[in-house]
């Protein structure tokens, strides 16, 4: 199995199946195509007929691309990882949560993008406080879900989290303010060794992209 990704300072899809995949120990090869830099993203997207993005996974003879398809390809492949929860509602509003993340928070998204390694304090638009209000009402459904002991979305780790990750990120690094329900899941990401690791990986990486670095300047 090997995991094409780009910069881990900056790339928060990439982040998501990374991170589900070293926290349940599924064991993966990795490659950082750093598309700013070179044409390396560009020439494998042509190779396979895909879209120039990142992630995408090699596995069993099978290019599986977006981030999405890749964690729900996993959960199919490593059934005993329980990267969904069991409970079919649980389940339900952790599927729900994921494609919202997928689709939505463009806001957030665009005027935050993710820099793990940077923190500036920036006064959220009206359009991120809307998207804030909204990751605050998604973590009161969870609070208020039947789920097992834990301090994950759903309890337990599931793919739930992974989507969520880099929006941890961009709480810390821009000094948004949320929920104290998001505040004590954010703790909990902080302290997984993988998100550890994503950050040591980034903090070696020579490449900066400074449009990113210079947002807030
Ligand atoms: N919806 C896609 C988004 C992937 C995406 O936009 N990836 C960024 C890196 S974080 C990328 O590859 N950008 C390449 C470019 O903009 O040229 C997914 O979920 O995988």
């Amino acid at each position: 199995m090997h995991l094409y990704i780009t910069y881990k300072r900056y790339s928060s899809w990439s982040l998501r199946p990374w991170l589900a995949m070293k926290v349940t120990g599924i064991p993966f090869d990795e490659t950082v195509l750093p598309f700013a830099h070179d044409n390396s993203l560009n020439n494998f997207a042509r190779q396979h007929s895909i879209p120039a993005t990142v992630p995408v996974l090699e596995c069993c003879e099978r290019i599986i691309w977006d981030s999405l398809a890749i964690l729900e390809f996993l959960a199919e492949q490593h059934p005993d990882k329980n990267l969904w929860p069991r409970d079919p509602a649980l389940r339900a509003l952790a599927r729900s949560a994921c494609a919202e993340m997928h689709s939505g928070f463009a806001a957030l998204r665009s005027e935050h993008p993710m820099n793990c390694h940077r923190v500036i304090a920036m006064e959220p638009s009206a359009a991120v406080q809307a998207d804030l209000k909204r990751l605050a009402d998604i973590w009161q459904l969870f609070e208020r879900a039947d789920k097992p002991d834990g301090d994950f979305l759903c309890g337990e780790f599931s793919i739930a989290d992974a989507m969520f990750a880099p929006v941890a990120w961009r709480a810390i690094g821009y000094q948004l303010s949320i929920s104290p329900l998001f505040k004590r899941w954010s703790d909990t990401m902080m302290n997984l060794d993988a998100m550890n690791q994503w950050v040591a990986d980034g903090a070696v990486e020579e490449w900066r992209v400074e449009e990113t670095e210079n947002i807030g300047v």
